[in-house]
């Protein structure tokens, strides 16, 4: 982008005091990087003492002396300095005591060196901060985004120095009505840089984003565009996937874009062989590779059809939370989570709520599981609100487009357990246009619920069904609704003929308290609720998958409950201190013979 194009849009955001993300430039990793990673300096900020009012210079090395005093006698003059220090990635809840139950904001600062290089445009890149974030480079505001857990990156080539650079965040966790989500979730409100932060070096004109999938129905089409960013956007490119020896020339519109279609027959991905091809893409002095999988998703009445035949999903819910406390941050982490579900033999993970870190759905590529992603239109958001509406579609976007090419990813979730009103379901739809307009290859779904009809036939009919290709169901019978007992007499019905996957189920268990069947709490309880349950699941003709709730116990504010709870929501199948409860071992005994008769068929 020229010089001009640039600082046109700043100076407008200056005037009106409001200032956006750029488009998501995507796969980072193959890209060319400076890690901002490490300790960042902070300053808690609960009253907005700091806050930046861009009529205001800020001064870089003293940053609150420039913060504007509400009256001659608030004048707040404390600096950035060593003494508090952050790690980054991660969330400030977990990295000291005093921050654990703290909402607000936090100001982090670091100074960097780098050396830009004339004819290079340079973008600092977040991969999350939870929940608002405003960045400011050398005194300058670059941008701010909203929703937390998903990537954003600015533009930061006219205000980076040769030499010396600081970079301070405003990071805002608090909570708020009309938010996605909004203020009552059943998980901790982590706060912070809780993913990687990064400087991308890339030319003038680059490779800013592609889709490259079969083509929906294809087994040997693989189509999609490129888009590039810069001022010769009409440059050729070259696409190459040298194992299948395609190759294709594009030449872009004006605005950067080139459709494609190729001939190709690649072995296709799946769990029992997750295999990845090398995608070499390559436009003047930029090359962007990538290891992408092919693979058909589609339904036929209730089957789910993976690569043509009917699959089978079994899977388990998981939160992005680690053992002993906080959010997932690092590689590592995220695959000890992975290696337990594929230890419970899952051939799928929902990653529940909200979009995860991207080292899980690459490592889900790699792994060979499938997933469903979510963004966190969570029980009861505004739905009537515009500004709502165009905060989860952004959010909505930015997974979209961060995810699209990994085979790993077949279902799109657009809400969790929503209520029946008919401006949900209108914002639920458009979030589905929006979907299928960005991505036409993959499924949509969402966690709904069911009622009874009568005390032993559930009824599942939520209109929303209507728009949505596979129905997602939450349900608790044996917990919140009866004793295990009761799943024995339940018929299920459904009005639509599209495959159904029971998206929770589950009870809490606190691991090593033992006791009878009917004593909560106990290893036994959870334990003889899953053998129920599954006593009821077998018998549900349309099911077409299933992920209990959930892999690992996680934190919550809503579960204070002393010397059982503490904070944490137990329904895990594996404690937060890593150890496997009963229940563990009988959805494992079903995966497995599940497995083995899909294998003898
Ligand atoms: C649900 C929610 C989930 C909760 C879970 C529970 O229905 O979807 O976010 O954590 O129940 O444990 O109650």
């Amino acid at each position: 982008m020229c010089r001009l194009k640039l600082w046109i849009p700043m100076i407008i955001c200056i005037v009106t005091g409001s200032v956006f993300a750029d488009p998501l430039i995507i796969n980072v990793d193959g890209r060319q990087t400076l890690s901002l990673n490490g300790k960042w300096q902070y300053i808690v900020d609960p009253y907005e003492l700091g806050y930046y009012d861009y009529r205001y210079k800020p001064d870089p090395n003293g940053w609150f002396k420039n913060a504007k005093p509400r009256n001659k006698w608030d004048r707040v003059e404390y600096s950035f300095d060593d003494s508090r220090l952050l790690h980054v990635p991660g969330d400030w809840n977990s990295q000291t005591d005093k921050l654990y139950y703290y909402e607000g904001t936090v100001w982090y600062k670091k100074d960097f060196d780098c050396h830009p290089e004339p004819g290079r445009r340079a973008f600092v890149y977040f991969g999350a901060v939870n929940y608002e974030a405003k960045v400011f480079l050398n005194g300058q505001p670059v941008g701010e985004h909203t929703g937390g857990f998903t990537p954003f990156n600015f533009e930061i080539t006219p205000y980076l120095r040769d030499g010396n650079n600081v970079i301070v965040v405003k990071a805002d966790n608090k909570r708020s009505r009309e938010g996605v989500p909004t203020v009552n979730t059943d998980w901790w409100n982590f706060g912070g840089l809780t993913r990687r932060v990064m400087l991308i070096d890339v030319p003038e004109t680059y490779i800013r984003d592609y889709f490259i999938q079969l083509e929906k129905g294809s087994a040997d089409r693989i189509g999609g565009w490129i888009q590039l960013d810069g001022r010769d956007s009409q440059e050729p490119v070259l696409v190459y996937i040298p194992e299948l020896n395609v190759t294709k020339v594009l030449h872009p519109d004006k605005t950067g874009r080139a459709g494609f279609h190729m001939q190709a027959s690649p072995e296709p991905w799946s769990p029992d062989d997750p295999r990845l091809y090398t995608v070499r893409i390559v436009c003047g002095k930029d090359t962007v590779e990538d290891r992408i999988g092919f693979r058909r998703i589609e339904t036929r009445d209730h089957d789910i059809l993976l690569n043509g035949s009917p699959v089978f999903l079994r899977g388990i819910c998981i939160h992005e939370q680690k053992p002993l406390g906080g959010r997932v941050s690092t590689e590592e982490q995220a695959r000890a989570l992975l290696t337990w579900a594929r230890e419970l033999n899952c051939n799928f993970i929902r990653l529940a709520h909200y979009p995860h870190n991207e080292y899980m759905i690459r490592l889900a590529d790699e792994m060979g599981i499938l997933v469903w992603a979510e963004i966190p239109v969570y029980w009861t958001i505004l739905w009537d609100n515009p500004e709502t509406y165009k905060n989860a579609e952004n959010q909505l976007g930015e997974m979209i487009t961060r995810d699209k090419n990994r085979a790993s990813v077949i279902l799109w979730s657009l809400a969790n357990e929503t209520p029946l009103e008919q401006s949900r379901l209108m914002f639920i739809k458009n979030l589905a246009d929006r979907a299928r307009a960005l991505d036409p290859t993959r499924l949509l779904t969402a966690a709904m619920e069911r009622h009874y009809i009568d005390s032993k036939t559930q009824m599942i009919d939520d209109p929303l069904g209507e728009v949505l290709d596979v129905f997602g169901c939450n349900e608790y019978i044996g917990w919140y609704d009866g004793l295990p007992s009761k799943c024995d007499s339940i018929e299920w019905r459904m009005t639509y003929k599209k495959p159904l996957i029971i998206s929770e189920l589950g009870g809490g268990a606190l691991q090593g308290l033992h006791g009878d069947t009917l004593t909560r709490w106990t290893e036994e309880y959870q334990e003889n609720l899953y053998q129920h349950q599954l006593v009821m699941l077998k018998k549900i003709p349309f099911l077409r998958g299933v992920t209990p709730w959930i892999l690992m116990d996680f934190q919550s504010p809503r579960r204070p409950l002393t010397g059982i709870q503490d904070d944490w929501n137990r329904k895990g199948l594996i404690s937060d201190n890593g150890q496997k409860k009963r229940a563990f071992r009988i959805l494992k005994h079903w995966y497995d013979q599940l497995e083995s008769r899909n294998k003898k068929e």
